[in-house]
């Protein structure tokens, strides 16, 4: 898993050169751009280079001056707290509590920190490749329903509102939706498992029956998102150092932040964008 580039211009390479830059997130599911110095207003516009930049719905994470650019930060300013701390620190695809999820992700370290850098990934069309037939025969067919209620992070505007208001306010915003558990990738063609430990809560059969009591358990143990050691085979730590501009294929792989323990100053900044493709045959369609 993963390819490093070292060499590519994002706002001036040729269009012929992102598609190709694109092939390769696809087949090699992480690609790092290396030595990379671009402002905010260019990194936004690198992600509309690759197709429709998503802005994050809720505000809280956004950069002041660039909504579309999703802000991870435990670092203080004048200004206050900017974008949110300790984020994404569970197995989650981005989005997939949404109706239409995106296809990219491009992540871009601002602050590195010195200890526990990095990302665990699961490739989970590798993991579906290698699930018992069983559990293979099981899933076809099958629908997951996914909430961001788990995860969903208390603003600082919440602050004193009952909780069972809050709840209500989620499922109202955010109402849980339903994708295929397995679906083809669009371009490698690739058999991808489409489940998260943080989302991904309940499984169904076709006609809305529940599927076997235990399944998604099974399948959590089987592909590694429950693996709390996180020495899974199927586990891959993915570090960075500054400069690094990181691009992933957000159908094939599930993700988790490694956040610092002791307090070490960190940013990091997001764009995500739609590719060409549907995220999955058919979505919307229903
Ligand atoms: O604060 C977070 O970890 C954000 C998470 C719930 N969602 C990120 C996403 O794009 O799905
Ligand atoms: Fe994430």
């Amino acid at each position: 898993m993963g390819a490093a580039v070292e060499d590519l211009d994002p706002l001036n390479a040729p269009a012929a050169d992102l598609t190709e830059l694109k092939q390769l997130v696809y087949t090699h599911r992480i690609v790092v751009l290396k030595a990379q110095h671009l402002s905010s207003a260019d990194f936004v516009e690198f992600g509309r280079r690759l197709g429709e930049v998503e802005t994050y719905y809720q505000p809280m994470y956004h950069h002041p001056e660039h909504k579309e650019i999703f802000v991870s930060s435990n670092v203080k300013t004048d200004e206050g707290q900017v974008g949110v701390p300790q984020t994404g620190k569970f197995w989650h695809h981005d989005y997939s509590f949404m109706p239409r999820p995106f296809g990219l992700t491009l992540i871009y370290p601002q602050v590195v920190p010195q200890k526990n850098r990095g990302t665990f990934f699961i490739d989970m069309a590798k993991a579906y490749e290698n699930l018992p037939d069983g559990l293979k025969k099981e899933v076809a067919g099958t629908r997951s329903l996914n909430s961001v209620r788990r995860y969903f992070k208390i603003r600082p505007t919440d602050v004193y509102r009952p909780i069972s208001e809050v709840m209500a306010e989620i499922e109202r915003e955010t109402p849980a939706v339903s994708h295929p558990t397995v679906f083809p990738h669009p371009v490698t063609g690739e058999t991808v498992l489409y489940i998260s430990e943080a989302v991904t809560y309940r499984i169904e059969n076709a006609d809305g029956s529940p599927a076997r009591e235990g399944l998604l358990d099974d399948l959590f143990a089987a592909c590694g998102q429950a693996d709390t050691t996180f020495e899974h085979e199927n586990i891959h730590l993915q570090t960075f150092e500054k400069g690094d501009l990181l691009i992933w294929d957000n159908r094939a792989l599930v993700h988790r932040a490694l956040h610092t323990v002791s307090y070490e100053p960190t940013v990091s900044h997001r764009v995500t964008v739609h590719d060409e493709h549907p995220f999955y045959p058919g979505i919307g369609n229903a």
